[in-house]
Parts: structure tokens; C-alpha cells; sequence
């Protein structure tokens, strides 16, 4: 660890992601010496503040890495594959939040809470990849049980709010809700290919031709590489609701070996990074709205599944842009610096 800090790169600092770094870094207090704010030459000349200080945004170029130890990357996947070798070779330790590296064997694919110790493969490419938001709430929540009774099933849908598109269907979800509560005749329908407002769209990212989205395909493939097990059986149905933060899952497991709805309120209550919030009595349960700006992943509905065997249900909820990209990011960034750098 440098008692000095750390010289910290944000690519894509004028996201929602981004953005979204610059405060976690703050508000976990990582040690940063310099910070360099990268984004495209469109954003230059805008300012950002962190700990009391303003900072410029650069446009990102190759020679954007010099002297940088660790680089956050969510600027999408094509800039990811072009600049985050780039960085790597001038000695930048990249944490990349996109999908452009994370299936390749020589990158690791890391969850703190899940498999920290694959990030020692950092030094093979210099890369260290974040998974999927909907693929790192939900191991955080299944590896408790994965590792008590083993999971050979996993039936996913996801519930995913609108931030995970980015800054610009933000404002999209928030421009049709005005327009349709004024009554406008035309809606402005941009990012998604359908009115998200008041609506449920199955469909994020590309088909592929298995007939299954690109992030249903993620969350799949990313699973069985972080429990580093090809035997899982995984299948996702990946919808966007109209929600600001916050992406909500019902997740179905087929367990090894029995395992009761208590034993799994116990995993949960002790599990690290899960809050477990199950109380029917009381009407508790994780709601989008209230894991929006929390660390925790909240775990709830626990329930068993009476159609066969060994089966549970779980209600899994975290804020997409926090544990799902930024936090994720920067609590790698953490291991990193203490036991490697
Ligand atoms: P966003 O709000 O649209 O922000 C995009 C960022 O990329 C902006 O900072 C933008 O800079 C920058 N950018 C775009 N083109 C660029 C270029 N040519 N050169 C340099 N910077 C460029 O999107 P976001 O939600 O923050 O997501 C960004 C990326 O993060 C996504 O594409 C995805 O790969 C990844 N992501 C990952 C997760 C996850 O699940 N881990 C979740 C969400 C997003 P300007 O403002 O200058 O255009
Ligand atoms: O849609 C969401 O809720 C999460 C979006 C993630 C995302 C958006 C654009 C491009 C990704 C990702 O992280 O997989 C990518 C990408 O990098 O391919």
C-alpha cells in the first residue's frame, strides 16, 4: 500500500456509472493522490467536486494513463477494448465495468463478497472485469447458500430499473411520465424501442439468435465463471420496468441438498453485503426505493418451493449503479491496494 495514494483514472466520468465513482471513492474515503476525470471531448470543461476540490474533465486519449496506478472504466464496451489495454500497458491496474473482457479466461471476473481471491489473475492482462449489475446482486445473495448446500439450478427474472441505460433514459422515463400526466399527444420514445413509462419491456440489450437478450445470455454466463462452475444450470428472463434505481430480481434455486426457509433467513442475516429484510407481519421487503443509495444487497419474500425437492425463492434487490457497477468497482480497488499494490 502507498502511504502517498493512489493516481485514480474515471473513463467516463460524466456517467451515471461514473459519476457514481467519483462519490464512492469519496465516501469510502479511498486513498486518491490525483484523481484524472476522462470522458469524451464533448464533456470537456466540465467540472467535477471530490473532497472539497473541483476537477476538470479530459478528453480520454491514449495518453490519458501515464503515471496512473488504478483505471475505472464505464464508458461502454468498444472504448473499454480500445483504451483499457492501453492503460494496462502504460502500468494502470484496470477495473473495466463493461462486457468487453469479461468471459475471456485471463481476466478475472470479480465480486468481492463472492470470489476475491480471482483477482490475483490481474497481473495476467492488467484487467480486473466487474460483472453484470443483475449478475452481482444475485451471487452475492446465492453464495451463502451455494457454498452450505450447493445450487444446481437457477431461474431468474429481473426487474431492472431505467439507470442501467445510462444517464439518457433517465431523463426519458422522466420526460414521458410529464408528458403523459399533461396529456401531450406524442411521447419522445429514444432509447428504449418502446414507451417505458407505465410499461414493462422484456428486452435489454440485443436478441441474440438462441432467442434470449444479451443480458439475460450475461447473467448466464457470468454466474457460472464467478462460482467457477460450468454444472450450474442458469436461465434469465431480463425485463425493464419504470424505475429510477434500484434492480429487483425473484430468483428460484434448485438446491444439492435440502435446505429450510430458516436456515436461509440464518445464511442471509450474517451473509456480508446482505441485508436481510423479511418480515411479512410488518410488510417488509426489499423494495427498489429503499436500496436505491445503500451499499446493501437486500435479501427478502424467502419462501420454499413446494414444487419440488429442494427448491427456494428468494426477492433480491440492490441499487444497480452502487453494488451493481461504482461500489462493486471501488471495493475491488480496495483488495487491490491492500494485498497487491
Ligand atoms: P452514460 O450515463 O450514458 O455515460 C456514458 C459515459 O461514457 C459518459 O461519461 C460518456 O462521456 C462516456 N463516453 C461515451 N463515449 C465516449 C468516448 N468516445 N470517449 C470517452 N468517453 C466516452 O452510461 P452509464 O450508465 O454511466 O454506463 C456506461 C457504461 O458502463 C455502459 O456502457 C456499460 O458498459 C457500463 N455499465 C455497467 C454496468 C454494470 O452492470 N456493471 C451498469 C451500467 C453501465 P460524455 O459525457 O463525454 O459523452
Ligand atoms: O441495463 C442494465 O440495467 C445494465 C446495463 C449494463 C450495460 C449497458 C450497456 C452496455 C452493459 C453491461 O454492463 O453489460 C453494457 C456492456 O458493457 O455491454
Amino acid at each position: 500500500m502507498k502511504s502517498a495514494g493512489y493516481s485514480v483514472a474515471v473513463v467516463g466520468a460524466t456517467g451515471a456509472v461514473g459519476n457514481e465513482m467519483i462519490a464512492t471513492l469519496a465516501a469510502r474515503g479511498f486513498p486518491v493522490a490525483e484523481l484524472r476525470l476522462l470522458a469524451s471531448a464533448r464533456s470537456v470543461g466540465k467540472t467535477y467536486e471530490f473532497k472539497g476540490k473541483e476537477y476538470a474533465v479530459a478528453e480520454l486519449t491514449e495518453d490519458s494513463f501515464a503515471g496512473v496506478d488504478i483505471a475505472l472504466f464505464s464508458a461502454g464496451g468498444s472504448i473499454s477494448e480500445v483504451f483499457a489495454p492501453i492503460a494496462a500497458a502504460s502500468g494502470a491496474v484496470v477495473i473495466d465495468n463493461t462486457n468487453a473482457f469479461r468471459m475471456e479466461e485471463d481476466v478475472p471476473l470479480v465480486v468481492p463478497e463472492v470470489n476475491p481471491g480471482a483477482i490475483a489473475d490481474y497481473k495476467k492482462r492488467g484487467i480486473i472485469a466487474n460483472p453484470n449489475c443483475s449478475t452481482i446482486q444475485m451471487v452475492v445473495a446465492l453464495k451463502p447458500i451455494y457454498d452450505e448446500v450447493g445450487i444446481r439450478r437457477i431461474v431468474v427474472s429481473t426487474y431492472q430499473a431505467v439507470s442501467g441505460s445510462g444517464k439518457k433514459a433517465i431523463d426519458e422515463l422522466e420526460k414521458q411520465v410529464l408528458a403523459l400526466f399533461n396529456q401531450e399527444s406524442e411521447l419522445p420514445v429514444n432509447v428504449y424501442p418502446h414507451q417505458i413509462a407505465f410499461n414493462c419491456l422484456p428486452h435489454i440489450d440485443v436478441f441474440l439468435e438462441n432467442g434470449y437478450s444479451k443480458e439475460e445470455m450475461k447473467m448466464v454466463r457470468e454466474t457460472k465463471k464467478i462460482f467457477a462452475d460450468d454444472g450450474i444450470g442458469v436461465t434469465a428472463t431480463a425485463v425493464r420496468v419504470p424505475v429510477f434505481y434500484g434492480h429487483s430480481e425473484s430468483v428460484n434455486i434448485e438446491t444439492d441438498e435440502k435446505i429450510t426457509v430458516d436456515e436461509v433467513r440464518e445464511l442471509m442475516a450474517r451473509a456480508p453485503g446482505v441485508e436481510l429484510v423479511d418480515d411479512l407481519a410488518e410488510n417488509r421487503y426489499p423494495l427498489a426505493v429503499e436500496a436505491a443509495g445503500q451499499d446493501a444487497t437486500l435479501v427478502g419474500r424467502i419462501r420454499e418451493d413446494e414444487s419440488i425437492a429442494n427448491g427456494i425463492n428468494l426477492w433480491v434487490v440492490a441499487d444497480n449503479i452502487r453494488k451493481g457497477a461504482a461500489l462493486n468497482a471501488v471495493q475491488i480497488a480496495e483488495i487491490l491496494i491492500r494485498e497487491y499494490l
